[in-house]
C-alpha cells in the first residue's frame, strides 16, 4: 500500500499536539509505518525558520515576509522529509500544513488567497494532503486551554494576536473544510480529551480501512 499524507489542523490551543499520540497509535496498531512531523519546522533548517516566525522582536514582520517564510520552511520540509517518506510508502502525519497558511496568512492576516495558491503550486507542485483532520472548537475555549498551558512561558508572536484574529482563523479553516468535504474531517474538539480521542480514532480507522481497499 502506498503511504498517505495526513495533516492535523486547527486554531491555537485546540488540542492538536495532545491528540497526535492517539493518531500515531492508531496507525501503528493498523501495522502502518508512519512519521510524525510539524510545521513550521520538521527539519533543522525549517526549525530555524520557525524560530524567526515565532519569536517576537522589535522589527515588525510584514505579512508578505511571514507568508514567504512559511513556504520557505515548507519547501525544505517537503523535499527532505515528507516526499522521501511517501516515496518509501511511509505514512506522514504533519501537525499543520498549507491549510494553516490559508487560515492564518489568508483569512486572518488578509493576504490574497490567489497569492497563497501560486506559492502552493510553486512549492508543492501537485502534492496535497490525502486527509486533513480539522480540530474545531470555539475560540474562547481553545484560547483558555492555551492560556492555562502557557502559564509562566514566553508568549510567541501569534499568541500576541487578538481574539478577532483567531475568529478569522477558525472561519478560514471551516470555509476550507466546506469546500473540500472529501479531504477534510471536522472533529468537535470542544469535548473532553477522551471523547476527542475517540472521535479521531473512529474517523482514522474508517479512513485506513478505505485506504487498505484502494492500496
Ligand atoms: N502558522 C501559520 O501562521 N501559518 C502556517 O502555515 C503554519 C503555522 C504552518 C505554530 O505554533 C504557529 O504557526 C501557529 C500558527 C502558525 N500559531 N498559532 N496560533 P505552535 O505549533 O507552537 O502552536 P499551535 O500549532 O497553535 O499549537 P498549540 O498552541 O501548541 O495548540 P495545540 O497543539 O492545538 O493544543 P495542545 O497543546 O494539544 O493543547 C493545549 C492545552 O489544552 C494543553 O494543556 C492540553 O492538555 C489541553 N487540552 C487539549 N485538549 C483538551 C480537551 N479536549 N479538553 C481540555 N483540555 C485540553
Amino acid at each position: 500500500m502506498k503511504g498517505r499524507f495526513i495533516t492535523v489542523e486547527g486554531g491555537e490551543g485546540v488540542g492538536k499536539t495532545t491528540q497526535l499520540a492517539v493518531i500515531q497509535q492508531v496507525l501503528a496498531s493498523s501495522g502502518l509505518e508512519c512519521i510524525m512531523t510539524r510545521e513550521p519546522g520538521g527539519t533543522p533548517r525549517a526549525e530555524r525558520i520557525r524560530e524567526l516566525l515565532l519569536t517576537p522582536t522589535n522589527e515588525p514582520m510584514p505579512a508578505t515576509c511571514e507568508l514567504l517564510l512559511m513556504f520557505a520552511a515548507r519547501s525544505t520540509h517537503l523535499e527532505n522529509i515528507i516526499k522521501p517518506a511517501l516515496d518509501r510508502s511511509v505514512w506522514v502525519v504533519s501537525d499543520r500544513f498549507t491549510d494553516a497558511t490559508y487560515a492564518y496568512q489568508g483569512a486572518a492576516r488578509g493576504m490574497p488567497l490567489t497569492d497563497i495558491s501560486v506559492l502552493e503550486d510553486l512549492v508543492q507542485r501537485s502534492l496535497r494532503p490525502d486527509l486533513t483532520l480539522l480540530l474545531d472548537a470555539p475560540v474562547e475555549v481553545a484560547l483558555e486551554r492555551a492560556r492555562l498551558r502557557n502559564q509562566g512561558q514566553q508568549t510567541d508572536r501569534f499568541e500576541l494576536e487578538r481574539i478577532s484574529f483567531f475568529e478569522r482563523v477558525r472561519a478560514g479553516y471551516l470555509d476550507r473544510a466546506a469546500r473540500e468535504p472529501l479531504r477534510f474531517r471536522v472533529i468537535d474538539a470542544s469535548q473532553p480529551i477522551a471523547e476527542v480521542s475517540a472521535s479521531l480514532r473512529t474517523t482514522l480507522e474508517a479512513y485506513i480501512a478505505g485506504a487498505k481497499v484502494h492500496g
